[in-house]
């Protein structure tokens, strides 16, 4: 059995992501996701819209994913590979040739397969957000300024 083994924020699950799980899973007989926890989103310097708990709900309803387990460092992704007896880590192409990767080229095999253009996270928000201006629908409301009443 092939093991297979990924990492990512997998927030607002989209076309993008679905597309790299099922070409990473192809590789193999059984595809792990090591899923970003929220804490270490921060470190990523991401803030996502849904938390760690639903990330991982909606990867385990993915038909080419066989496990979801915690991202919670940098440092894991060696002994997530012994302990899972990984055999091949895959990642987009935007990781290609990452130090945050290529070291794991001594206990497994690296694949980057390559990103799906023209989707992302960042951008599904942006579009949101330009919609809504447009569409003249109002942003967050801000909260009420409560008017200081001159008789108190
Ligand atoms: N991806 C892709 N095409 C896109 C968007 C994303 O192939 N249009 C891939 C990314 O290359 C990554 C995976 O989908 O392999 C998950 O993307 P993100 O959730 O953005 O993950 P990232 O922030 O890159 O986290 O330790 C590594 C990090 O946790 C990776």
């Amino acid at each position: 059995m092939i093991r297979v083994l990924t990492y990512g924020t997998f927030d607002l699950l989209h076309y993008g992501h679905i597309r790299l799980l099922q070409r990473a899973k192809a590789l193999g007989d059984y595809l792990i996701v090591a899923l970003s926890t929220e804490e270490f989103n921060e470190l990523k310097g991401k803030k996502t819209y849904h938390n760690y708990e639903t990330r991982k709900k909606m990867l385990e309803a993915v038909r080419y994913v066989d496990l979801v387990i915690p991202e919670e460092n940098w440092e894991q992704k060696i002994n997530d590979v012994e302990k899972y007896q990984v055999d091949i880590v895959v990642m987009g192409s935007d990781w290609a040739g990452s130090e945050k990767f290529e070291y794991l080229r001594d206990y497994c095999d690296l694949v980057y397969l390559e990103r799906t253009e023209g989707i992302s996270t960042t951008k599904i928000k942006e579009d949101l957000k330009l919609q809504n201006q447009l569409n003249g629908v109002d942003q967050i409301p801000t909260p009420k300024l409560v008017k200081k009443n001159n008789n108190n």
